[in-house]
Order: structure tokens, then sequence, then C-alpha cells
């Protein structure tokens, strides 16, 4: 599918991290007149987004620190990175003179040969999709696997053909910029309040979410976490053929958990696919994350044995409850893609007691409150850091932790020394921040990368 003609045409794109890096260079090759701007100097981009000047593409950083001076004119089309807001002024000075704006996510479906199968959710989106992608290998599918998991789409769209299936992991950011995006099986796996600041409040934050099922048709499948009221909900939006999964409840039809068995119910049909413990990663956040790749795999065609299999042997990904080492007794655990609250909740409630709790960073607008009775039953001290420290201190002063139990570090190697001196055989040092890195860090895989480091020093 080529929708859009881009020979000769000059095309802005916005962020040149890693998604508009990807995207100039995809236009390059689509013979689009390539400018990219970024509120940064040339001399903060990375290698990548220099190494693109060479290859003839203008640079309008420094135009002002929100592109007040570039001219717009000559532009008919931006590709917008996920981070930038549409409500940049760049972004609304475009949406004013009619110049359409997309992301890099929709550049590339209109670019791609074969099918989508698409993941989102607040949380659970990296495993589910990495699990997904898995599974359709195993299945010995052709497959892309990218998105919002780090590797961008643009990159890869090329390679893909008429009966490939490209497993996509979609964020809201992402997903507001799309208009044709149109995938043929779609997941949501829980919204909780995440990204506040960015799309205003919980309906604008679920308006974005939902467009990942638009463009769907009745002959499309809509995945949807019937445990989670407001993922429930969209059942009554979605164009799509909706199949619900569900941990907790026996469905009429779905996939479900029934007598410590993963089923899947379809129009009369009943199949047993492997009972739970079977599955590898652990945890009942893990088992929602297996339920939904169940029935996305399952209704693109794969077979249950395969499926089995995979559950079975599936490792999980890097960052999420990530073992780091084991050091005097001491657990040191990685969660650093625990970046919103309730992903935080979920790591508490992986370990029973003597948590050594670090968090704290970029507060992306929620309410840390839901954290407190975790932290009152499970955690014995707390380590707070970056931006929302003393909102950190706050919960942990509510949750009763005294005051000698609780540390304001001033960087990650303060924080690991002072836990590697508290902590006594059985605790569980935990980093799971519930806030985005991006006030100390690049990303939250470089806050997990130091974090591991430092661990491994101790060693
Ligand atoms: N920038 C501007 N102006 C702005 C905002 C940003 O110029 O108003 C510039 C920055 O200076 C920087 C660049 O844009 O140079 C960064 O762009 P970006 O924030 O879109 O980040 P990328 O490196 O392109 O990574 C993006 C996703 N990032 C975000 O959505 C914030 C990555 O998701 C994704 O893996 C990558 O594209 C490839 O698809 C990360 C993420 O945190 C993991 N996602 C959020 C989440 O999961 O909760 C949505």
């Amino acid at each position: 599918m080529e929708k859009l003609e881009l020979v000769g045409k000059q095309v802005l794109v916005v962020g040149a991290g890693l998604s508009g890096v990807s995207a100039a260079k995809f236009l390059l090759t689509k013979g689009a007149t390539v400018s990219l701007y970024d509120d940064k100097p040339k001399d903060a981009l990375s290698e990548a987004a220099k190494d693109l000047l060479l290859q003839g593409v203008t640079f309008l950083t420094g135009a002002g620190a929100d592109g007040t001076g570039i001219d717009l004119a000559p532009f008919s089309l931006v590709v917008a990175s996920p981070g930038v807001s549409l409500k940049a002024p760049l972004l609304q000075r475009a949406g004013a003179l009619e110049i359409p704006i997309i992301g890099e996510l929709e550049l590339a479906y209109l670019f791609s040969r074969g099918s989508f199968v698409a993941i989102t959710g607040t949380n659970g989106k990296t495993t589910t999709t990495s699990l997904t992608a898995e599974i359709f290998r195993a299945a010995g599918r052709k497959m892309l696997l990218g998105g919002n998991i780090g590797l961008p789409l643009a990159e890869q769209i090329a390679l893909s053909e008429a009966d490939t299936i490209i497993v996509a992991e979609v964020s809201s950011f992402q997903l507001e910029t799309t208009k044709e995006f149109h995938p043929i099986a779609a997941a949501v796996l829980n919204i909780t309040p995440d990204h506040l600041d960015r799309h205003g409040n919980m309906a604008g934050y679920i308006a974005a979410k939902s467009k990942i099922f638009a463009r769907q048709s009745k002959t499309d499948y809509t995945v949807l976490n019937y445990d989670d009221e407001p993922t429930r909900a969209l059942a009554e939006q979605t164009p799509g053929q909706v199949v619900f999964f569900s941990r907790k409840e026996i469905l009429d039809q779905g996939v479900y958990v029934e007598a410590g068995n993963i089923v899947i119910a379809w129009q009369g049909e009943k199949i047993s696919v492997l009972p739970c413990e079977e599955i590898y990663i652990k945890g009942n956040h893990n088992l929602e994350n297996a339920l939904a790749a169940v029935a996305l795999a399952w209704f693109c065609g794969v077979d249950a044995s395969v499926i089995a299999a995979v559950l079975r042997s599936f490792r999980g990904v890097v960052h999420r409850l990530e073992f780091v080492a084991e050091i005097n007794g001491v657990q040191y655990i990685n969660d650093s893609k625990g970046t919103n609250v309730d992903s935080t909740i979920k790591a508490l409630e992986t370990y029973p007691d003597h948590i050594i709790w670090i968090a704290g960073g970029r507060n992306k607008g929620a309410s840390f409150d839901p954290l407190i009775p975790l932290v009152r039953e499970r955690v014995s001290s707390v380590v707070a850091l970056g931006e929302s420290a003393g909102l950190i201190k706050e919960v942990a002063e509510k949750a009763g932790i005294p005051a000698d139990k609780i540390y304001q570090a001033k960087d990650l190697p303060d924080v690991v020394s002072h836990c590697h001196q508290i902590a006594v055989p059985g605790d569980v040092v935990l980093l799971s921040p519930a806030c985005a890195s991006w006030d100390m860090f690049r990303s939250y895989e470089e806050r997990g990368d130091i974090f591991k480091n430092l661990v491994h020093t101790l060693e």
C-alpha cells in the first residue's frame, strides 16, 4: 500500500529522536526533500541525527525554541515525533496553514504491505508486544516487530511483504496523529491515569488510545480486557469484532481462565491452551498480557499448541521487573519501565515485604496516593530521586514510613550506595520510579542500564 506521493515534496520532520530520524531517512528513500526541526541545537543531537546532514537533510534547529522563525509555507507535509505535543507552537502553526500532520506510525502504515497487529494500554504493552511477536515467529509467519517498543517502524517497513504480520506497540502519543492506521487485530490491555499532562485529562487519553480501532471493520478483531472497566467500555465504541479476555471471569466467549487453564471459547468451540502455572513469566499482570497475546495470535490463525509452547518459554523483557543480581542475600530488581503509578503498583505487588523502594523522576500529572496502601504494607525504606522526590517522600510519610527510613538521593550512584549500606539479607531493592525518566536521563532504558551497571559494581 502506498497511499502517499512524496517525490519532490517538501516534508518537515519535527523532533530528531529515534522516531524523527527514522522518518527522515524513510522520507529520503521516497524522494522527498526533508527538513528536520528540533528544539535542541544541532550539537546536542545524536550521531544518527547528525548523519542526516550528510544525506541532504536540512537542519532547522536553532530557529527559536519553538520554531517561530521557520517559514512553513513550502511544506506539504509535517511528520511529528510522538514526544511532540500537537499543542506545540510549530504544529499549531502548521495546523492553521492546513498542512497535514502525521506521525511516523501513520507514515510507516501508509507504506506498509501485510497486516498490522497492534497493542496499546497503559501497562504491559512491551511484554505483550514481544510475546505476540514471538508467537508469530514460532508459527513460521513473516513478522516485523516495532513501534513504541523502541524500534521505529519507518525503519523496517520497506521489508514488509503481502503476507507479513507487523506486530506494533503503539502509544497514545503515536495514535493521536493517525488517520488511516488500521490493524486487523488490536488490543487495549488496560487504561489507568498516565500522560495526563499531554492529553489534558482521562477522556483525552482514552480518546487517543481508542484510535487504535477507529478504522477497523467487522472483519477485524478488537481485543479488550474485560476486567478493566474503562477498557471493557470501549466495546461500545469499536467498529471491530470484540474479543474480551479475562483473568477473573468465565466469559460466554473470549479468552479466559477456567480451573487454572487458559481457555479460548468462540462460536461454540472451546480450546484449552495450557495451565496458567506453566507460563514462564509470573504475576497477575503477566497473565493478563498472556491472555491478550493468546487472543491476538489465535484470531490471526495461529495454532493453540504453538501459542502454548511460546508461553512456556518466553522470558520477558528488560527493564520490566528485571532481576539484576543477588548481593549478600539482597535482591536488586530493575523496573525502570515502571514509569507510571499503576505500573509501580504491579511491581510492588510482586514482592510481599522488605522492599527498599527507589522512586521519583518526572511526574506526568497523576496522583501518587494509590501507592500508599502498598507502601504501608510492603516497603521498609524509601529512596526518593529526581524532580518528584518531594512527592515520593510525601507518599512515604503518608504510608507511615519512619523519617529515618526515607532518604532523598542526589543521583543514581548515591541511590545505589545508600541501598547497599542499609539493605540486610532478605531485602528487595526495587527501582520502580512511578515516573518518567526525562528529568535526569534520556530514557527509561538509560536509567535502567545505569542502575544495573552500578549494582554490578557492588558484586
Ligand atoms: N522534541 C522537540 N520538541 C518537543 C518535544 C521533543 O524538539 O516539543 C525533540 C527532543 O528535543 C528530542 C526529540 O524530539 O530530540 C525526541 O523525540 P521523542 O520524544 O518523540 O522521542 P523518540 O526518541 O523519537 O522516541 C519515540 C518515543 N518517545 C516518546 O513517545 C516520548 C519512544 O517511546 C519510541 O520508542 C520511539 O519513538 C520509537 O517509536 C518511548 C516512550 O517513553 C519508549 N513512550 C511513551 C510511553 O511508553 O509511555 C509514550
